[in-house]
């Protein structure tokens, strides 16, 4: 059943780690839209989309059943849920693991040793899958929560939870033992609602948007003045300056250069940029890239 008003409807997480960013994102596509805790359902007022916020668990649902076309979720609920929806983009946020961990002072050091073990975890699907396709044989004790406490509990030997600093497994006694999932949120979609004629072009007009915004996340536009001669020395320096944008100035033979570099080597680069003789760098941040 595709729900159908002729709006696209997204869902997002109602409250919680993954709705700030969510937002965040939404707004950054220039979408405008009030978005209150309360209210299941928020209309944009530029876009023919309405935002459903919901609990997460219920996402990949809502998203296979076409009561949403498109949802934001964590690739850990949507591997658990197993629900028929494609996934169009990783969206950068939300990283966590899901791992398999053990009490600090256990034998337990390696996969094999799972043999015979008892795991507790509330991913009982996506570890069972897992378990399976590694040949492993342990039973798995399906657990509500507080999955932290089950090995002093003795309830397992290990558990299988959801980390991300890791702090909290340490703080319960815990060690690592290895990865089952690496997760992040995802943009996902009911498969029927992409070919669909009303709403597949709206998704991909959304589509476009957020590659966009996802695109200029960590970039920053770098102007500089320089020497004209100076130019092959600063390509060396910004390897990713394939084509610079070069600009002659008034002043004989000085140029602008101006780039996109990464902000994470912003740093480095810029130094090397004034040995290699370029003044006056003007760093600016990025909105949006649309390639
Ligand atoms: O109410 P609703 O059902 O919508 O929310 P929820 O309480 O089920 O989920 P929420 O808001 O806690 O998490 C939403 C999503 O964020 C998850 O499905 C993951 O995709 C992602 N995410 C990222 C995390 C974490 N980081 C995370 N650290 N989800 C949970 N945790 C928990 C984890 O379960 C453990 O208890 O945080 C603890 C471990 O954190 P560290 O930093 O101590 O390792
Ligand atoms: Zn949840």
């Amino acid at each position: 059943m595709l729900a159908t008003n002729g709006r696209l409807k997204l869902a997002l997480q109602r409250s919680g780690r993954l709705t700030d960013e969510t937002i965040q994102l939404l707004r950054s596509c220039g979408l405008a839209f009030e978005h209150s805790r309360q209210a299941l359902s928020s209309p944009c007022s530029n876009f023919d989309l309405d935002l459903l916020a919901i609990r997460d668990d219920d996402i990949p649902e809502y998203v296979q059943d076409g009561v949403a076309h498109l949802g934001i979720v964590g690739q850990n609920i949507l591997s658990e849920k197993s629900a028929r929806a494609r996934t169009l983009l990783p969206l950068g946020f939300g990283q966590c693991r899901l791992m398999i961990s053990v009490p600090q002072r256990s034998r337990l050091r390696s996969l094999r040793d799972l043999n015979g073990t008892r795991i507790g975890t509330t991913y009982p699907v996506t570890l069972g899958a897992f378990l399976k396709a590694q040949k492993v044989r342990a039973e798995i004790v399906k657990l509500s929560g507080s999955v932290e406490l089950a090995p002093a509990l003795n309830v397992a030997d290990a558990i299988c939870d959801i980390v991300s600093t890791g702090s909290t497994a340490r703080m319960n006694g815990l060690r690592p033992l290895l990865t089952v999932l690496e997760s992040q949120a995802a943009l996902v979609a009911n498969p029927k609602s992409l070919s669909d004629k009303r709403t597949g072009p709206l998704i991909e007009r959304l589509l476009i948007r957020i590659r966009a915004v996802l695109e200029a996340r960590g970039k920053r536009y770098l102007m500089m003045n320089a020497p004209a001669d100076a130019l092959p020395k600063i390509q060396k320096v910004i390897p990713s300056l394939k084509s610079p944008t070069v600009v002659p100035l008034a002043a004989t033979g000085m140029v602008a250069v101006h780039s996109v570099v990464a902000e994470d080597v912003f740093w480095d680069v810029m130094e090397r940029l004034k040995a290699a003789g370029a003044s006056d760098i003007v760093v600016v941040p990025i909105e949006t890239i649309v390639r």
